[in-house]
């Protein structure tokens, strides 16, 4: 058990559809703390760098001509095996295979218009939350939920 930031990317079909509110009350009531939040437009360059396991595939310059649609919101997510957790509520890439009580599960039915990006691992966490934020746009306010969140040997 580690106290975890992640990355978590609403994408631009998420901006679309007015389902921003929605998506960030789901990881709000799951009880993750919000530590970074900002809407911003990606570009090609930033794209290259995010997808670079996908810069070959068929399917990269469909990816972001769609991740640069609209802006994202960027959040920066912080709890206990936050990684995990947020990529379990993730559900898998494809929201017509991701099961119903995931979030692509839920609102999604396509493999690229998928609601979220999250990242997949400690080091991927580290390296995205970098690129999206400065280090004065992640905040270390302590929350009051804590102790409500957590049995202390969690925490
Ligand atoms: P992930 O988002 O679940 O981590 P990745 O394999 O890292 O999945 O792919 C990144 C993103 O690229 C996906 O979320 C999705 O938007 C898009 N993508 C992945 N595979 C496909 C595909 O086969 N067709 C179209 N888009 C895809
Ligand atoms: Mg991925």
């Amino acid at each position: 058990m580690a106290l975890e930031k992640t990355l978590v990317l609403l994408k631009p079909c998420t901006v679309q559809r007015a389902l921003i509110g929605e998506v960030i009350n789901r990881f709000e009531k799951k009880g993750l703390r919000i530590a970074g939040l900002k809407m911003m437009q990606l570009d090609d360059a930033i794209l290259r760098e995010h997808y670079a396991h996908l810069v070959e595939r068929p399917f990269f310059p469909g990816l972001c001509a769609s991740m640069s649609a609209t802006p994202v919101i960027a959040l920066a997510l912080e709890g206990v095996d936050a990684i995990e957790v947020v990529r379990q509520m993730a559900g898998p890439t494809n929201g017509r295979k991701a099961l119903p009580g995931t979030i692509r599960g839920d609102y999604s039915v396509s493999g690229q218009q998928n609601i979220v990006h999250a990242s997949d691992g400690p080091e991927t966490a580290a390296a995205e939350l970098k690129r999206f934020f400065k280090d004065e746009e992640i905040f270390d306010w302590a929350t009051p939920q804590q102790v409500a969140l957590y049995a202390s040997d969690e925490i």
